[in-house]
């Protein structure tokens, strides 16, 4: 088995954090690197956050470059009723170890995406878009080179930053349009499967037997998650969004997928950062995208307990 390479673009972000202790935990995947993004919070804290992750996960010998301050068009949105002001609220975060890279996330996207054999790399990206369009119209060569892009985004059902539209996708809907205008397959991870993605009283259980630093961690996230998630949107259980996009790539049949053409809408009144998927049959010849409808849930939770075993 040949490991999946991704670099995981993201803004930790209670499960952003997740997402990078299952990429790392999954011998299915090689993370080869991590890019931060504004988004849950600030640059610099969703930054520095991701440095204490790796620091708990043990994630050493890889770049992590910081990137886009602010979406291409937009005013800067963060997300402290979901995440806290630090964008990691909850546990106690150890000091980074590692040195960012000097580069640029959407330079560090460029330099490994052209230093790899097309077909490679994957990208998944789970926060705003911003980092992934800047790279794209910097370098086109990249997006031919590009395996695919898995994001977690979107939704065909349903919003959860307005009526119609999802956080990551809303907060930076230029930079997400050039995303799902580019001509490199993508597969959109949306909130229709991220909200059956609960982090139940049995996957609590789970982890707890665990019994490990990173186990802990996580239950610490969960927690944190689980109130804001309970106030704010009026969940039982707290959804865990991105780490649904790192499953997909570890294992396809964790989602049920449609081709479908995508795009995102930039001038409604009502409707600004919407995907809009066409879901009438068949979907042209050419599609190059697709969408998440179904997840399976045993599957998504056993692959996470899993990679924190692994982790130990
Ligand atoms: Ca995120």
């Amino acid at each position: 088995m040949t490991a999946r390479k991704i670099i995981l673009d993201c803004d930790p972000g209670h499960d952003d954090a997740i997402a990078m202790l299952l990429a790392h935990g999954s011998p299915e995947i090689e993370l080869v690197a991590v890019t931060t993004v504004a988004g849950n919070a600030s640059l610099a804290n969703v930054t520095r956050n991701a440095l204490s992750v790796a620091r708990i996960a043990g994630i050493t010998g890889i770049p992590f470059a910081a990137g886009a301050a602010r979406p291409l068009v937009r005013r800067t949105e963060f997300a402290p009723t979901i995440h806290g002001d630090s964008g990691l609220d909850g546990p106690e975060l150890p000091e980074p170890e590692i040195e960012l890279d000097p580069r640029s996330a959407a330079q560090l996207i460029i330099d490994l995406v052209m230093a790899h054999e097309p077909g490679e790399i994957t990208l998944v990206p789970t926060g705003a878009l911003t980092n992934i369009a800047l790279a794209a119209r910097l370098e086109p060569r990249i997006v031919p080179r590009v395996r695919e892009v898995v994001l977690m985004g979107g939704g065909v059902h349903v919003g959860n930053w307005n009526a119609t539209s999802e956080f990551n996708i809303v907060i930076d809907p230029e930079a997400a349009h050039i995303v799902f205008n580019e001509d490199w397959p993508l597969t959109m991870v949306g909130l229709d499967v991220t909200h059956q993605a609960l982090a139940t009283d049995a996957v609590r259980d789970a982890i707890t037997e665990l019994d490990t630093v990173p186990g802990r961690f996580t239950l610490e996230l969960l927690d944190f998650f689980a109130d804001t998630y309970r106030r704010e949107q009026g969940f039982t259980y707290p959804p865990v969004h991105d780490p649904v996009a790192v499953a997909y790539v570890i294992d396809p049949s964790v989602l049920h997928v449609v081709k479908a053409p995508l795009d995102v809408e930039l001038s409604g009144a009502l409707t600004l950062g919407m995907t809009v998927a066409d879901l009438r049959m068949p979907a042209p010849a050419d599609c190059r995208t697709q969408v998440s409808l179904g997840l399976d849930q045993e599957r998504f939770w056993s692959l996470v307990v899993s990679a924190l075993r692994r982790i130990g």
